[in-house]
């Protein structure tokens, strides 16, 4: 298979009106601060009998299209022996594999941050795809403040998004483009509304620019969102902001966008996404999640790390799973919770 015929089938594979993407890839300190929080200690084994938790709940492919691994998941088997991209793709769910390796101050532009990775990545990804991963994901954070994120922070960030973009489709790999505004702050909607357009325009710029094709990735933004310490918006305010800004700077070949929660509750973000979806008028690109937090909490919450609470924890996955597929659907009411 051509490197274009993987990438059209990836995205076939991962594209529809229903599904959301599942991110799971914590690096090992982010997975460490998620276990403390349950009393658990973060070693190979209890990372790996978490992931093999998320990877082998029963129907999570009705719901779930694609699942964002961590290197060391990508390599671990679960108990019967089986690596773990193949059990994912046994319930339709397509292997993808974070490549960035965390982010840094960028010198020269106080404030802002720029994510590290890029040497050697071509050859890491023929790796990563001999381990059946078929997409990629690489992070780009943008901090907010009344002076950042700054232009030439954003210009650098984009060209980072797009050179990964662009070597990941050299290498059959579709890339998971993830600009996120952080939500951290006391700004208002209307500065993430100014932001996300700033930062959205000069990645898609960057990414015309490498010659990234556009029907062959998956955006990953933030949604438009007031500061955590700012007042909280509806989620009707949230979607007509939102849409605004994708509108205004997200081209139409792209095929899908894919939310990330971003440090919203989980029943606000799927109560959000399920705003933009009803009001998403005539967008031309699906509306979905690529949630980590939001769909993991309740679970690491059921699962306080002991083997007799997997089926609870897979059942509160399923459900949180369940919601997000409606919401992306516009059918999610808050009612559905209980
Ligand atoms: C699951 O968390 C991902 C990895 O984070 P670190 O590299 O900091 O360990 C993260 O990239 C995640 O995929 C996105 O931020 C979306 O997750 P949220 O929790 O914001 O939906």
């Amino acid at each position: 298979m051509s490197a274009e015929q993987a990438l059209s089938q990836t995205i076939e594979d991962m594209v529809d009106d229903r599904r959301g993407i599942l991110a799971a890839d914590e690096s090992t300190p982010t997975i460490k601060k998620r276990f403390d929080a349950i009393n658990l200690e973060s070693t190979e084994e209890t990372r790996r009998a978490y992931r093999q938790l998320l990877l082998t709940a029963p129907g999570l492919g009705e719901y779930i299209c694609g699942v964002i691994l961590f290197e060391e998941t990508l390599g671990q088997k679960t108990d019967d022996g089986r690596p773990m991209p193949e059990v994912a793709w046994a319930q339709k769910i397509v292997p993808g594999i974070k490549v960035d390796k965390g982010t840094g101050p960028l010198e020269g532009a106080k404030g802002d941050l720029i994510t590290f990775g890029l040497d050697g990545l071509g050859d890491r990804l023929d790796g990563y795809r001999t381990q059946g991963a078929r997409f990629a994901k690489w992070r780009e954070v943008y901090p907010v403040t009344q002076h950042n994120p700054s232009l030439p922070g954003r210009l650098a960030n984009a060209e980072m998004l797009a050179r990964y973009a662009a070597t990941c489709q050299a290498h059959g790999v579709v890339p998971i483009v993830e600009p996120e505004v952080l939500m951290d702050g006391d700004h208002d909607i209307d500065r993430c509304a100014v932001v996300t357009e700033h930062v959205l325009h000069a990645v898609f710029h960057a990414l015309h620019i490498h010659g990234v094709v556009l029907e062959h990735m998956i955006l990953k933004p933030n949604m438009v969102l007031p500061g955590k310490e700012c007042r909280r918006a509806e989620p009707e305010e949230v979607a007509g902001a939102t849409l605004k800004i994708l509108k205004r700077t997200v081209p139409a070949a792209v095929p899908s966008i894919n939310f990330l929660s971003g440090g919203q509750g989980p029943e606000e973000a799927t109560a959000n996404l399920n705003a933009i979806n009803q009001l998403r008028g005539n967008a031309p690109w699906q509306l979905s999640s690529s949630f980590g937090r939001a769909l993991q909490q309740p679970v690491l919450e059921a699962w306080q790390g002991k083997p007799e609470n997997v089926p609870a924890a897979q059942a509160a996955l399923l459900k949180r799973a369940r919601l997000n597929s409606l919401a992306r659907q516009g059918a999610y009411d808050p009612s559905m919770e209980n």
